[in-house]
């Protein structure tokens, strides 16, 4: 499969209430590695098996929640051209400079209708996964400290007009809707999931009052016994959990929600399948959104979709 335009999300900048926990939690409980500091006093980390300098910033401020979400694309000429893209669709983008983010070239950023800074970059020094490029071993310390998860999949994002989002996404970005939940109406989408590959999701949106707002970013696990683990080492550390370990029927995802100590959510998941770009778009009826949620328990969890930040 020739992966072109949009390739992945590849970084994340969440707001942190205080920087030494948050670093405590993110370094030692979930298990990233960290891999910088700036000037301006963000810390850079990235899953044990990610091979890009960092997918997640963390930066102090007065509230929590997410700054802006970025994607990698293929190469420069490609970055180019969304640009004009974006550009010709009348969205406004600034271009932010190569080293504003620490080992990260040029980003190009623009502001959805659902209020969320979403930026797009070609290019990303790799530092590998701590494995040489020539007969590696599958796995180092680095995958065994904490939570350890495999790599930043794909955020949920609650924000208002997730319709115009979509076509920006769809006629702009070229990912494609794989699943989605319809309102009471029976005709409004209020929930999307978008893939730009063959993930289950890289992005998704929940129709919300409120704009630019953060549900969780997620943690790949390489198998549903290390999710379980995680809930074990969430346990251990006192570390809130909202929902799981369960099952989504949306997506199949297999997973555990909680919170980091500023209290954005975070989710571990594992499963899920491998879409194609012409596979019929899955629709969810709002009668059936209880086990499109929560697929053994047919729950809709109040915390789970009202609590964002
Ligand atoms: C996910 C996922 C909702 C389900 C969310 C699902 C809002 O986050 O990773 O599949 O019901
Ligand atoms: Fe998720």
């Amino acid at each position: 499969m020739a992966l072109e335009g949009v390739m992945r999300p590849g970084h994340a900048q969440i707001r942190v209430l205080e920087l030494d926990a948050a670093v405590h939690f993110y370094r030692d409980v979930l298990g990233l590695v960290e891999t910088g500091r700036d000037a301006s006093g963000r810390v850079y980390f990235k899953c044990w098996d990610e091979r890009d300098h960092h997918s997640i910033v963390l930066r102090e401020a007065e509230s929590a929640g997410i700054d802006f979400l970025g994607f990698k694309v293929r190469d420069d000429a490609t970055l180019d051209r969304f640009e004009a893209k974006l550009a010709e669709a009348g969205i406004a983008t600034t271009s932010l400079p190569a080293g504003d983010l620490l080992e990260t070239g040029r980003r190009v950023r623009f502001t959805l209708p659902s209020g969320h800074e979403i930026e797009l970059y070609a290019t990303k020094t790799s530092v590998g996964n701590g494995m040489p490029m020539v007969n590696p071993a599958p796995w180092n310390e680095q995958s065994e400290t904490g939570i350890a998860p495999v790599r930043f999949d794909h955020a949920l994002l609650y924000g208002p007009n997730i319709a115009d989002v979509k076509r920006i996404f769809v006629d702009i970005l070229g990912f494609y809707l794989v699943e989605r939940v319809l309102g009471p109406d029976g005709e409004t989408e209020t929930a999307l999931w978008l893939s730009c590959g063959q993930k289950v999701h890289d992005i998704a949106f929940v129709e919300h009052p409120e704009p630019g707002k953060l549900h969780h970013c997620s943690f790949l696990m390489d198998s549903w016994e290390k999710v379980l683990r995680a809930g074990d080492i969430m346990s251990k550390n006192e570390i809130s959990v909202d929902i799981g370990p369960t099952r989504h029927g949306i997506t199949r995802g297999c997973t555990i929600y909680a919170w980091d100590p500023s209290g954005n959510r975070f989710e571990t998941f594992q499963g899920g399948y491998y879409p194609y770009p012409d596979y019929e778009t899955i629709t969810w009826t709002w009668d059936a959104f209880p086990q499109g949620l929560d697929y053994p328990q047919r729950k809709l969890h109040e915390s789970f979709l009202s609590i964002v930040t």
